[in-house]
């Protein structure tokens, strides 16, 4: 989940051709797609997030955001990194990401002069000496792989939101909800009566970041981050002094807890977790949810999950509010675009989108606050609309991406329905 950057969320899902291809066979390809789409939409978006906009605070979940890329490499060939942890779904660290052989080739970074300078800048606040921190850094490595996964995947593909969904709300990961949501039914329902946010959101967002924890991410931290944060590759929008932060927070964050900063393991873009935390959103926003006294978002679902909730109602989150009203948007296309131009932010009354010729159901009608009109398109098929709320907004918080947010609420709810229905 999590990272930090909120800016554009529609641009995200263009840029992810891959599972929004209509053109793309992807019934043959859904078996990889699916294990790999744990790990791979996490990663990809937290990577798009990054690179997008100053990002803000979540944990980095980027998943979402792209699916198009990681179906591509997927189907590519296959080797990033991410990708092949999704794979390979295995617990935490393992699962994951082989990196490929050009990574294994990849030397230590040493004592640069950017590590240097880095060491120096952050040696007060991590207490420590600038050779104690330039000796850590210098075993980090850049890691092509890396360097490849941050890359916008190429423009131009056709969005589809019901590929995009498939890819999450299919039977393996919705047996794995299921599973997850009786393991820790006690955590899930107090994290819901201390924050507000529901079972169903929170398993929604651990189900489209990590397939329920297992798939993690293989990438050591300490390099994913180095390697954006000084060998960041051009061709693209300059996300180093993010990245850079992100490692200063990460060695906060070692310090803090007692972990191993040279054995962490997570996504391309350096998330960790059962949500994809990036390190300055776990050190923000990760709570200890089962009372052993420290945060671990990496083995302690009780921790993930009231981290996860934690995190939303630090972005807005608001109890008992819908994420989204039924909608059918304007036919004309100048009020269409007047209603989509500011995004996923909520901006409209319900009187105002009326009057723009929206119609929205009674539920919508009667919603106190303001709305956005969200687009998802259908690929070559006519687009499909919500109205979302406040809510529907902080998740967004999460990873900046409509598309990523409807996913959540997708697999949330029929998780839900599952559940109560008493289907295994
Ligand atoms: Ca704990």
């Amino acid at each position: 989940m999590l990272c930090a950057r909120l800016p554009a969320i529609p641009r995200q899902p263009s840029r992810s051709p891959i599972l929004l291809q209509p053109s793309i066979p992807r019934r043959p390809l859904l078996a990889l797609a699916l294990l790999a789409a744990g790990l791979l939409t996490a990663p990809l978006l937290r990577a798009q997030e990054a690179a997008s906009a100053p990002a803000p605070a979540q944990a980095a979940s980027p998943a979402a955001a792209n699916p198009a890329a990681a179906k591509k490499k997927h189907s590519a060939t296959a080797r990033k990194a991410p990708k092949a942890k999704a794979a390979k779904p295995t617990r935490h660290a393992k699962g994951g990401t082989a990196p490929g052989s050009a990574d294994a080739r990849a030397p230590a970074l040493g004592q640069t002069a950017a590590v240097l300078a880095f060491a120096a800048e952050h040696a007060a606040s991590l207490n420590q000496t600038p050779e104690q921190i330039a000796a850590l850094l210098a075993q980090a490595r850049i890691l092509p792989s890396v360097q490849r996964l941050i890359m916008p995947t190429p423009a131009g593909t056709a969005k589809d939101w019901m590929a995009y969904r498939d890819r999450f709300v299919e039977p393996r990961r919705l047996q794995a909800g299921l599973a997850f949501w009786e393991a820790n039914a006690e955590a899930l329902a107090r994290a819901e009566e201390s924050y507000g946010v529901p079972a169903e959101i929170v398993l929604g967002i651990i189900g489209v970041e990590t397939f329920y924890g297992r798939i993690m991410g293989g990438f050591r931290i300490l390099d994913a981050l180095a390697t954006l944060s000084f060998d960041f590759p051009t061709g693209r929008s300059d996300r180093s002094p993010f990245f850079r932060e992100e490692l200063h927070q990460f060695l906060l964050l070692s310090q803090r807890d007692g972990l191993d900063p040279l054995a962490l393991k997570g996504s391309y873009a350096g998330a960790m977790g059962l949500g994809q935390f990036m390190p300055g959103s776990w050190m923000r926003h990760a709570v200890d949810f089962d009372g052993d006294g420290h945060a671990d978002l990496i083995n302690s679902p009780a921790d993930a999950i009231g981290s996860v909730a934690n995190f939303l109602a630090q972005h807005g989150w608001q109890r008992a509010l819908p994420t989204d009203y039924t909608v059918a948007a304007p036919a004309g296309t100048a009020e269409r675009a007047q209603l989509l131009a500011p995004d996923v932010r909520p901006t409209f009354t319900p009187a105002q989108m009326q009057a723009l010729g929206a119609r929205l159901s009674e539920g919508g009608q009667e919603h106190t606050g303001k709305l956005a009109l969200i687009e998802l398109q259908m690929g070559d098929a006519a687009p499909v609309y919500v109205a979302g709320t406040d809510n529907f907004f902080a998740l967004t918080r999460y990873n900046q991406s409509a598309y990523y947010a409807m996913a959540v609420i997708s697999l949330g709810r029929k998780l839900g329905q599952m559940r109560r229905a008493g289907i295994e």
